[in-house]
C-alpha cells in the first residue's frame, strides 16, 4: 500500500474512533489528567486507569518521550497507548526530540503488539504548549519515515481536535 494511502486525517474526538489502539497524551505520572487524557479515561473507564496503576508498579510512571500499552476499556480501540509530549518551554530543552520520540515509541510499541492502525492526537499542543505548526511538521515526518520501513502498520490515522490542527495537516499531508 503506498504511503499516503496509509495516512489519514480526522477531525473529532478520538474516543469515538474504531483502530487497534489510540494514542493518549498523557503525563508521567500516567494518573490521568485533563485535556485528551481526560476524555480518554472518561470513555474508556476504569480498566485503562487499572492497567496505567500495574505499569507505576513495575516501573513508576513513564518518561517524556516514552510510550506504554493499556487496555481500551470501553473506548471502541481494543488498546490506549499512552505517550508523554514535553511541556513547551521556548524549544531549547529539547522539545522537538522529545516530540518525535513519543511518535516513534508509540509507533515501535503498536508494531511489537501486532496493532495494525492507530489513532494520535496533536500530542503536546494543548494544556503542554508545543507549537501547533512544528508540532504537525514533527508528527507527520515521524510517521512518515517509520512507515517507509514498517511491514506491519496499515493506517496511521492524525485525530485534530481544532481547525487550525486540521488546516496544518491537511497542508502537509497534501505534501507526501
Ligand atoms: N480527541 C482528540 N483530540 C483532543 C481531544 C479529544 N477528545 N481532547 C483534546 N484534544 P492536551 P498535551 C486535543 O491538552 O498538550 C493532560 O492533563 C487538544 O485540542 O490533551 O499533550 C495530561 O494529563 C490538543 O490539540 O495534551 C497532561 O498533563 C491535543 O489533543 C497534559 O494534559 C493535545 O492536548 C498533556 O498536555
Amino acid at each position: 500500500m503506498a504511503l499516503h494511502q496509509k495516512i489519514q486525517l480526522l477531525k473529532g474526538d478520538i474516543t469515538k474512533i474504531l483502530v487497534d489502539a489510540v494514542v493518549n497524551a498523557a503525563n508521567t505520572s500516567l494518573m490521568g489528567g485533563g485535556g485528551v487524557d481526560g476524555a480518554i479515561h472518561r470513555a474508556g473507564g476504569p480498566a485503562i486507569l487499572d492497567d496505567c496503576r500495574k505499569i507505576v508498579l513495575r516501573q513508576g510512571g513513564c518518561k517524556v518521550g516514552e510510550a506504554v500499552i493499556t487496555t481500551g476499556g470501553k473506548l471502541p480501540a481494543k488498546n490506549v497507548i499512552h505517550t508523554v509530549g514535553p511541556v513547551w518551554n521556548g524549544g531549547g530543552n529539547n522539545e522537538a526530540e522529545k516530540l518525535a520520540n513519543c511518535y516513534c515509541n508509540s509507533l515501535r510499541i503498536a508494531e511489537e503488539n501486532g496493532i495494525k492502525t492507530i489513532a494520535f492526537p496533536n500530542i503536546s499542543t494543548g494544556i503542554y504548549r508545543f507549537p501547533k505548526d512544528t508540532a504537525a511538521e514533527i508528527a507527520v515526518q515521524t510517521v512518515v519515515l517509520f512507515l517507509e520501513k514498517d511491514i506491519g502498520l496499515e493506517q496511521v490515522i492524525f485525530v485534530c481536535f481544532d481547525d487550525e490542527n486540521v488546516a496544518l495537516y491537511k497542508k502537509l499531508l497534501g505534501l507526501i
